[in-house]
């Protein structure tokens, strides 16, 4: 492939603008004095591509040949965010391409803009994969990122008369050059049907699937460049397409239209994202994708070794599996039926080698988040996987009652099946049988996962349980979207801060420093202008970007407390019509994130930030002093305008409850202090930068846990807190809905009757500890200095550190580099 490097590949101006200009011509049809903007995205984005195929070509030949581990990263979301920016950055051609843009009379930044945001996932989850990817790339190691690839990706947000209104993304719409698709590596996977035990020609007892119907998954390719190396790995999403001979029998009785609406069914697999970031559990069409992409990805992979020339025995010495939550937990049964349907092994091979390739992330503790599917869908869907859990099952409460005789109670706890109700398959425990290693995704959340989901399983294999905290890639969240301070680093502590994040330690010696200090926050106020721009264009409203800009940006949901933060921000309303000589800094309140479709409360809350925005913006006594934004449609696009330009950043979830963040880790890289509770991985993050750098309030998780175990009583809080109940009142009268009383009462009344996530508990501390950030940002140096030890502290939230802790202590995968 380098032969052609000279040619079509060269990194430097002249040769992209000679390449953009051929494909403007060869690929778009269009001369540069007709060409639209996004003709010259594409030019460019095509022109970009072919620089990374060369490098992607040759990693997979070296991944081919013998001798190397792969990390397969199965993952139903991969939420990977414009792309063309991002390759610039990692192959380290941005400038270049800058100037053959300027050459052609184009600005690269509003060509950058044109690109739709890949929305492959809800949120934080689909993220985290994301950042693995670019980690695993740049740090070379062997890995294929393997997904669904959704036709409509998540909704896009729009705000109509202050409520949430879901319409469709259709990113394909006008074409995804990152895309390569590969129709002859596609695979065939079952659905329905039956079973039937035969004997095989040599005389072994053999179980055969009949189908009832096929369905077909073709492979589309997306390179994933890492940053200035020569390695560029793979993302490979499963499209959905009908069999052809399936239909056939339907053509030869003449029932045309019957196959077509085959074809049309078996296309929908694929369609659409679930955009819940929580599991539906009656859903057939979502456990259908998971076993669709699931069955795929082991499939591909079992052909690649084959490529390679290793036998079956070497499966798990080739590879290793993690599973992204257990929505791919369908693999421990699935990788058990291929080695012992397909491949002939005898069961306790089969298991030996299930167990040794897979490994099982948790992202959750919330019970209502925990995925099980009732046994009558998913045997009419799955009916050998469903022999394969029960064999499986009933091998493992064998083993508990080896262990634990007579504690039948500990059995029916730990079954891979609910027996409670109606029957149910609990694919946590399923994910965890079949895995060597079990891991949560902070310090916190390890420690609870071990001590409550799956206390009997850590109790029974304690070896086999690990804490990764999670990471984010400073390229993307801070190179990219925040090029003046990324400026200022490089002068500072040397380039090597991209890669070696932990080098960003040599801030601290400048953190007092009053020139430094005075750059620092020369870029903030620049990066906040651009998003005032942003969110006058977007909303209509003014901010005045020398306000305090204090942000949550994240789904929308009850534990991480939206609501809270609305609450104080009505109650400093109130103190500023009364007072209106009150000393408070202005501030600027920005809101963003989705709310899942079905989920009424979260939509509420929506519209009541919205109703809060309208009478606060439009209230002259309010001018300079506060301002409130809901930012429509925040995606990984809007969120490289939104980290960059925040002053506070919220991370307020009720303790216990929010798995780890990853927003609060961009926040700070970006340095924006934090006010949070000790949940997820701000316990981290205030260890790393200090306490003394982190605005902390609110319950531990103990103190969560015993007081929701004793009975808590919401009301007495209000009863206790003249400010707190006239703002809850002010709320449920309809003053923020033009009066109208009855829409914000069911909030009101959960508050007040239960109040499942413990809002007003925290309330008074949250109060108290805003009041602190209010006193440190009227001390600019003081601020400024924090804001400086936050960015300097953050290497430990790279997502390289947490990709070696995989490598190392779940993987057995070094960094080729
Ligand atoms: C499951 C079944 C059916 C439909 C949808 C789902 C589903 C999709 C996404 C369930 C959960 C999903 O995402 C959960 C999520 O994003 N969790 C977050 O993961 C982050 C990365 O580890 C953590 O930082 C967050 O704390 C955690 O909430």
């Amino acid at each position: 492939p380098r032969a052609a490097e000279a040619s079509r590949h060269g990194l430097d101006s002249e040769s992209l603008q000679r390449d953009v200009l051929e494909n403007l011509v060869s690929l778009q049809a269009r001369y540069p004095a007709i060409a639209t903007p996004h003709d010259w995205y594409m030019a460019l984005a095509y022109s970009v591509r072919d620089r990374l195929l060369v490098r992607w070509v040759e990693t997979v030949q070296s991944y081919a040949a013998r001798d190397v581990r792969i990390a397969c990263y199965l993952s139903a979301e991969f939420l990977i965010g414009p792309q063309l920016g991002n390759n610039l950055v990692n192959l380290g051609i941005e400038a270049d391409a800058r100037e053959a843009m300027l050459a052609l009379g184009q600005d690269l930044d509003a060509v950058m803009a044109l690109e739709e945001e890949p929305g492959l996932g809800n949120g934080g989850l689909g993220r985290l994969a994301a950042c693995y990817l670019d980690s695993l790339a740049t740090l070379e190691m062997p890995a294929i990122g393997y997904g669904i690839r959704y036709e409509f990706g998540i909704f896009r947000q729009a705000i109509r008369d202050g409520w949430q209104v879901e319409e469709t993304d259709k990113w394909l719409q006008k074409g995804n050059p990152w895309e390569i698709v590969r129709p002859e590596v596609a695979y065939y996977v079952n659905f329905g049907g039956h079973t039937h035990s035969e004997t095989d020609a040599e005389g072994r007892f053999r179980v055969r699937w009949i189908a009832a119907n096929q369905v077909k998954g073709v492979a589309c390719d997306t390179p994933v460049q890492g940053y200035r190396v020569e390695t560029c790995n793979t993302l490979r999403l499963w499209r959905s397409e009908a069999v052809e001979s399936f239909d056939l029998a339907d053509f030869n009785v003449g029932d045309y239209y019957g196959a077509v609406e085959q074809k049309v069914v078996s296309e929908t697999l694929s369609k659409v994202l679930y955009p819940n970031d929580e599991p539906e559990m009656g859903k057939r069409l979502r456990l259908a994708q998971q076993y669709f992409f699931v069955s795929c990805s082991l499939q591909d992979m079992l052909r690649l070794l084959q490529q390679k020339g290793e036998p079956i025995e070497r499966f798990a010495d080739v590879f290793v599996a993690q599973l992204n939550d257990t929505h791919p937990s369908i693999a421990v049964a699935e990788l058990m039926r291929l080695l012992l349907d397909e491949c002939g092994l005898q069961w306790g091979q089969a298991w030996d080698i299930t167990q040794r390739a897979l490994a099982y992330t948790n992202h959750t503790l919330l019970p209502e988040a925990l995925e099980t599917w009732g046994l009558p869908l998913f045997r009419g869907l799955l009916p050998r996987p469903l022999e394969i859990i029960y064999e499986i099952n009933r091998r493992f409460l064998d083993e508990v009652r080896q262990r634990h005789p007579g504690d039948e109670s500990r059995v029916s706890r730990m079954s891979l099946i609910d027996e409670s109700g109606d029957r149910r398959i609990r694919m946590a425990h399923l994910a965890t049988v079949g895995s060597h290693a079990i891991n949560g995704v902070a310090a916190l959340h390890s420690t609870l996962l071990r001590e409550t989901v799956l206390r009997d399983f850590a109790e029974l294999w304690p070896e086999r349980f690990h804490n990764v905290t999670n990471g984010v890639t400073p390229r993307r969240f801070l190179a990219l979207c925040n090029p003046g301070l990324a400026r200022l680093l490089d002068q500072t502590v040397g380039e090597g801060w991209i890669a070696d994040l932990t080098r960003l330690r040599g801030l601290e010696a400048h953190a007092d420093d009053e020139a430094f200090q005075q750059r620092w926050r020369a870029i903030k106020n620049a990066n906040k202008e651009a998003l005032a721009k942003h969110i006058h264009s977007a909303t209509g409203v003014a901010v005045d970007p020398r306000a305090l800009f204090d942000i949550q940006v994240k789904r929308i949901h009850e534990y991480k407390r939206q609501h809270l933060n609305a609450l104080y921000i009505v109650a400093l309303y109130q103190r500023l019509r009364r007072e209106p000589q009150l000393a408070l800094a202005p501030r600027c309140f920005v809101f963003g994130g989705k709310a899942a479709p079905g989920y009424a409360m979260a939509k509420l809350i929506i519209r009541l930030i919205n109703g809060i925005a309208e009478v606060v913006n439009n209230d002259p006594a309010m001018e300079g002093r506060l301002k409130v934004v809901f930012f429509p449609n925040f995606n990984v696009k809007s969120a490289h305008h939104i980290y960059p330009a925040a002053d506070l950043s919220e991370q307020i979830s009720t303790a216990g409850k929010e798995a780890s963040g990853t927003g609060n880790m961009k926040f700070m890289m970006n340095g924006v202090l934090t006010i949070g509770t000790l949940d997820g991985a701000n316990v981290e993050i205030r260890e790393e930068a200090g306490a003394e750098n982190f605005f902390l309030f609110g319950l531990h998780a103990q103190d969560v846990e015993r007081l929701q175990r004793e009975g808590y009583r919401p009301a007495d809080h209000v009863t206790a807190n003249d400010e707190l109940r006239e703002a809850l009142e002010l709320i449920a009268s309809g003053h923020f809905l033009r009066g109208q009383s009855d829409v914000f009462r069911p909030l009101v009344e959960n508050l007040t009757q239960w109040d499942h996530f413990l809002a007003l508990a925290d309330y008074a501390d949250y109060v108290a500890c805003q009041a602190r950030v209010d006193a440190a940002w009227q001390d600019p140096a003081t601020w400024t200095r924090m804001s400086i030890l936050n960015t300097a502290r953050s290497g430990k939230f790279s997502s390289d550190r947490a990709i070696r802790e995989y490598g190392d202590r779940i993987w057995g995968l070094a960094p080729m580099k």
